[in-house]
């Protein structure tokens, strides 16, 4: 389980990107607590997901979400997979990211059993785009919703669990506020440079 720490697979420049959109000096410094059980799971269907994947973990580890995350392929192990989906709400999740390409029935299957939201990411593939993995997880029967996010959004999903969870928790959506704030600064700060430099001597600094 992971609260408000990077992964040994993000390296220090992702983080530090990301910690350009913190605007709350406050937050880097609450309290982190391991005992806390992770309201999120990430799942995905291969490890090949995973530099994908890594970027819904990314943006819950900036808003202090604990989260689980882990590899488990529906088609590849399905009795490891059912076990996952059922025992899901036990643990206490209430969200689950599921990230699959190709074929990509493991956000579906997810959904049809774990009676909380489930999110989908569909992941570029080489031969179909995407294409093929946004329509697998996006064409679900009536009855068995999942959020589908676009191909290879894994961060948007991350974002949109944090929002879910904020519905009933205060202080993270002042955190979700906060990000959202810190990405207009950006955008703002872009504009003034650009305004300033001329579209010229912009791009050659691009
Ligand atoms: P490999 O790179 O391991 O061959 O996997 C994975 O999500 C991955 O994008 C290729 C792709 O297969 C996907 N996969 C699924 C499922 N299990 C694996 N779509 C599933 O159960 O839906």
């Amino acid at each position: 389980m992971q609260v408000g720490k990077k992964h040994p697979f993000l390296s220090e420049d992702k983080a530090s990107d990301h910690k350009f959109y913190y605007r709350n000096e406050n937050i880097e410094n609450e309290s982190e607590d391991d005992t806390m059980a992770a309201k999120v799971g990430i799942v995905m269907g291969s490890d090949s997901d995973l530099p994908v994947m890594s970027k819904a973990a990314e943006i819950l580890d900036i808003l202090k979400i604990e989260y689980d995350i882990t590899v488990i392929s529906a088609h590849r192990m399905p009795d490891i997979f059912f076990h996952y989906a059922k025992s899901a709400e036990e643990k206490g999740y209430k969200v689950i990211i599921a990230g699959a390409g190709g074929a990509a029935h493991l956000p579906g299957m997810t959904a049809a059993i774990f009676p909380m939201p489930v999110i989908g990411v569909p992941i570029m593939t080489k031969s179909l785009g995407g294409v093929d993995s946004l329509y697998s997880i996006v064409s679900m029967p009536g009855g068995i919703p999942v959020a589908t996010v676009a191909i290879n959004g894994a961060l948007n999903a991350g974002l949109l669990a944090a929002k879910i969870l904020a519905t009933s928790d205060p202080e993270l959506l002042e955190r979700i506020k906060a990000y959202g704030e810190g990405l207009k600064d950006s955008v703002l700060a872009k504009a003034d440079k650009l305004e300033k430099m001329g579209y010229e001597a912009y791009l050659k600094n691009m």
